[in-house]
């Protein structure tokens, strides 16, 4: 196996944290103990911390008996750490404080206390005073889910950081990293992960059968002992193609015993097991419209057969007409979400849950929030956001996602008065759901680095905080990364905050403009090529001609903008309020349009791509600053990124300036260089 990092659970650089030093013990109050693998997990973390962060092991003192609150130190004058529980506390949160000389987590379950146990080591990680510490903290989103989208064959698709680290040669990998992996899912707050790709063929279909329950199960527990239900991705024509019925129609009654049997085998197998995502009718999978049926049909058919092992079903909206004509004005791909779910709102059972991708195309640098948030009310939702850069440079350039999840959370979608951003609606205080939350197609592999470029990482680490803790800025986040992870020195915590708060907008600028999206080369998605998708069949087009560019969306195009809610379809179907970032994506404009900033359309083309570029000079300038300061092989990995990213950031703004001056005729106003 590969080594690897251990990200921002290294415990080998000492944390300067004086109050730390005089910690000798912890002592567990919580009965039973020894069957409590969360428990066992969260004293083993903070012996491991403090032996690497502060240089001595906490001695384990068990004190079964009941009551809260530590109080061994007002006899013994010594300090510890006192895990404890106590009733009356909402789900998997805890109350980290002091009291009496110790330091204590208090929770109402087992999860609870391992939150407590990783802010415990965050906060003495960032050299933060740990006795006056007093802070409970509650996961807004009840679901905090990774998706992954690992074939069995170890590769990953849309993956840019090695191989999977579930599956080789078509077997379950279970093993030290794999463990590693859960620990740093859960510190961060992730509860709930599915282990395969939802494009599910060949040898996943079989993930269901004998052949892999009992790895499967073994891989379960371990999550299981990190407050992490494993979930897996369903083939829909598993019983066709499983060879056992010839129909996988979801109104059958032989299909739907065949389910039941099946859940029943599996869930008695895996008793851990969270439940199933599907992905159908969609891409060439597989789905109910193969018989007449509706999503509704099918995902409630399934949800029946989960439903007695409390079995989650998530469905994915992400369906669309993959056969579009580019002649065709009136297909538009990013309604197909919308029409093909909105008709079904209030039909599915309560253990179904809708996965619905951020935007109505796919993960773009800039996308509108997907309309079915705020149109959906009688449906559990989820928001899926890609933390694999697919659209966003592929891990290879920097791009720091989560300001652009703070927009989408904070989005007001005007389902109600108020509580109805998308972050209300998906940690469900909208409609008062409890079947919701976010999940991220992540961005790891078994690279040494998990995640390819370095900083990614924050991707990752930020996802999960996000999901915990919404209220925190993409700032705060990515502070907290760097201290975490490199740690407490300002200069490396100012460059680092300046590369990642800089890196999304930069990416912005040098690739497609005004909310476009689609430029890129077709199929493996990395680098530009304008006319790429243009007369593909895929729905993707920007139908750029001599005068202008975008995609007529409003009431005279395609009618998407009317989709949203007032006063968001007024704001969008017109081009005089629609917002800049968004205007090519609902409006066919001309090139000599004034935009709100007072520049014109093929300006601001030209001005972004262009600053673009600069603002990656600047970064990767700054980044070599810290040469010595980060770890050297770190420092050499990102080095190598940022060079890269510098040269294709001037291939993506010169073949976008060149497009557009060819086709427009239109000369830049400050004559740059323009092939
Ligand atoms: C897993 C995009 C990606 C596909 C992905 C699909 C999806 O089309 O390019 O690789 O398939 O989204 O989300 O299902």
């Amino acid at each position: 196996m590969m080594g690897y990092e251990q990200l921002w659970l290294d415990y080998t650089r000492k944390a300067s944290c004086g109050e730390a030093e005089g910690i000798e013990y912890i002592c567990v109050r919580i009965s039973d103990t020894e069957q409590d693998a969360l428990i066992q997990n969260s004293v083993k973390e903070l012996q491991d911390a403090f032996e690497g962060l502060v240089g001595s092991r906490p001695t384990l003192r068990r004190d079964n008996g009941a009551g809260t609150g530590a109080a061994l130190s007002g006899s013994t004058g010594r300090h510890g750490i006192c895990l404890a529980l106590r009733e009356g506390m909402g789900a998997e949160s805890y109350h980290l404080f002091s009291e009496k000389g110790d330091i204590v987590i208090e929770a109402s379950d087992s999860r609870g206390i391992l939150y407590g146990t990783f802010d415990l080591i965050r906060q003495m990680k960032m050299e933060e005073p740990l006795f006056t510490l007093d802070r409970t903290k509650a996961p807004l989103m009840p679901m905090r889910m990774l998706n992954h989208w690992d074939n069995m064959d170890g590769s990953i698709e849309r993956g840019y950081s090695g191989e999977s680290f579930f599956f080789a040669d078509h077997q379950i990998l279970v093993n030290d990293r794999t463990r590693d992996y859960a620990r740093l899912a859960a510190s961060v707050g992730i509860n709930a992960v599915v282990i395969n790709n939802v494009n599910v063929k060949d040898a996943a279909t079989w993930l269901i059968t004998d052949r892999y329950l009992d790895k499967v199960k073994e891989l379960s527990e371990v999550f299981a002992g990190y407050g992490i239900r494993l979930y897996m991705s369903l083939n829909y024509a598993a019983p066709v193609e499983l060879g056992e019925l010839d129909s996988a129609d979801p109104l059958s009654d032989q299909v739907g015993a065949w389910w039941n049997q099946k859940m029943k085998t599996v869930f008695g197998r895996v008793p851990n097991l969270g439940g199933f995502l599907i992905k159908a009718d969609s891409e060439g999978r597989p789905g109910p419209f193969t018989y007449g049926r509706t999503h509704a049909d099918g995902a409630n058919m399934l949800a029946r057969a989960v439903a007695p092992y409390g079995g989650i079903i998530i469905w994915r909206c992400f369906v669309y007409n993959c056969m579009q004509d580019w002649r065709d004005y009136k297909t538009d791909r990013a309604r197909s979400g919308y029409d093909n779910f909105m008709g079904l709102d209030g039909s599915f059972l309560d253990n179904v849950i809708l996965q619905i991708k951020n935007g109505p195309m796919d993960f773009q640098v800039r996308e509108p929030v997907h309309p079915l948030f705020g149109g959906l009310t009688k449906t559990n939702q989820m928001l899926e956001v890609q933390i694999a850069q697919e659209y966003t440079g592929q891990q290879r350039h920097l791009c720091y996602l989560l300001p652009m999840f703070q927009e989408i959370l904070q989005f007001r979608t005007y389902v109600k008065e108020g509580d109805d951003t998308v972050r209300d609606i998906v940690s469900g205080r909208t409609f008062g759901q409890h079947n919701c939350g976010m999940a991220a197609v992540v961005n790891t592999g078994n690279d040494e680095n998990w995640t390819g470029h370095d900083m990614a990482a924050a991707n990752w680490y930020g996802f999960g905080r996000l999901c915990f803790e919404p209220e925190l800025s993409a700032e705060e986040i990515a502070r907290e990364w760097i201290r975490v992870t490199y740690g407490n020195d300002d200069q490396v915590e100012e460059i680092l905050m300046f590369l990642l708060m800089s890196s999304w907008p930069a990416y912005e600028s040098y690739t497609s403009p005004l909310g476009i999206g689609w430029m890129v080369t077709p199929n493996n998605h990395y680098g530009p090529s304008v006319d790429g998708y243009e007369y593909s069949r895929w729905g993707t087009y920007h139908r750029a001609d001599h005068e202008g560019i975008g995609v007529d969306r409003s009431h005279e195009g395609t009618g998407y903008a009317l989709l949203y809610r007032e006063p968001n379809a007024s704001v969008y179907d017109n081009k005089d309020k629609c917002p800049d970032e968004l205007l090519l994506f609902f409006h066919h404009i001309p090139y000599t349009w004034k935009l709100r900033s007072g520049k014109t359309v093929i300006q601001h083309i030209y001005d972004s791509h262009f600053e673009g570029v600069e603002i990656v000079d600047e970064m990767a300038e700054q980044f070599m600053k810290l040469q010595g300061k980060l770890p050297d092989r770190a420092y050499e990995r990102m080095a190598a990124r940022f060079r890269e990213q510098k040269e294709h950031a001037r291939e993506w703004r010169d073949q976008i300036n060149a497009y557009f001056y060819r086709k427009s005729g239109i000369l830049d106003e400050r004559e740059r260089k323009i092939y």
